[in-house]
């Protein structure tokens, strides 16, 4: 469904994602906060949102079957990573869909969605993306886009991510999964489901799950944690 993107921009909101399931209720409007109180990561996790970092929450209602959902989940990560190309820096995707950048934390994405007789009815696409933040405090090995070397405003970021936003989305489930691949760092490594085996990541399905070969088994997992073991 092609629609030109609305904007709100908010100077500071508890969540962004929160904020758009509360008052958004169109398509293709994409929140941007200068500052989250409240910015939520996946899990019940904290997703640490100073000043000048991008905060964005797309919202779609693009009605899509329960089963080409993982399209959101595809999307967002993939357009992190184009941005950030075209500012010359490598990311890559750890699966299901942080973007790190030389084994540091760059991007999060926290997709919400809300669905009734087998269709996503509504999706909040929400996306941080460490720009010129100050990233002191985040408890695990991070970097922005500032330390990389780059220095660009947060509505350049956030326009350049929901233009590439827009591509993504149109494409299939299984298209999709084909242009994640080459850019995800979990395929081939070592990794530790969250009920604690370790297995090799081998193969992204076409549904987004993550394949893991087990001893002689194969696994499919659908979502959830699951660390690089080595
Ligand atoms: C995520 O969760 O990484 C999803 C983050 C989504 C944030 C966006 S901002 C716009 C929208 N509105 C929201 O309220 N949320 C979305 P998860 O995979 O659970 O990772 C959380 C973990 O990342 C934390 O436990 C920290 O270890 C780490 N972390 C926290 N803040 C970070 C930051 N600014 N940069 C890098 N890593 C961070």
């Amino acid at each position: 469904m092609k629609t030109k993107t609305k904007w709100v921009y908010l100077k500071e909101v508890d969540s962004t994602n929160d904020y758009a399931k509360q008052y958004v209720h169109d398509h293709n409007v994409a929140v941007l906060a200068e500052a989250q109180t409240h910015g939520k990561g996946r899990c019940g996790r904290a997703f640490l949102s100073g000043k000048s970092g991008m905060y964005l929450s797309v919202v779609r209602m693009d009605d899509l079957p329960l089963s080409a959902c993982s399209v959101y989940m595809l999307a967002a990560p993939l357009a992190v990573c184009d941005v950030l190309a075209a500012y010359g820096i490598k990311g890559e995707i750890k699966w299901p869909n942080d973007v790190w950048v030389a084994n540091k934390k760059i991007a999060g994405v926290l997709v919400e969605t809300e669905w009734r007789e087998e269709r996503v009815y509504r999706a909040v696409v929400g996306i941080g993306l460490n720009v010129s933040n100050d990233i002191g405090d985040v408890p695990c090995a991070a970097t922005s886009m500032r330390l990389e070397g780059v220095s660009a405003t947060v509505k350049e970021v956030a326009e350049r991510v929901v233009d590439a936003l827009s591509v993504y989305f149109d494409m299939s489930p299984a298209a999709l999964v084909a242009t994640v691949k080459p850019r995800l760092l979990t395929l081939g490594r070592r990794v530790r489901l969250p009920d604690g085996r370790v297995g090799t990541a081998i193969d992204l399905a076409d549904d987004g799950r993550l394949i893991v070969k087990i001893g002689g088994e194969c696994i499919a997992v659908a979502a959830g944690d699951v660390n690089l073991a080595e």
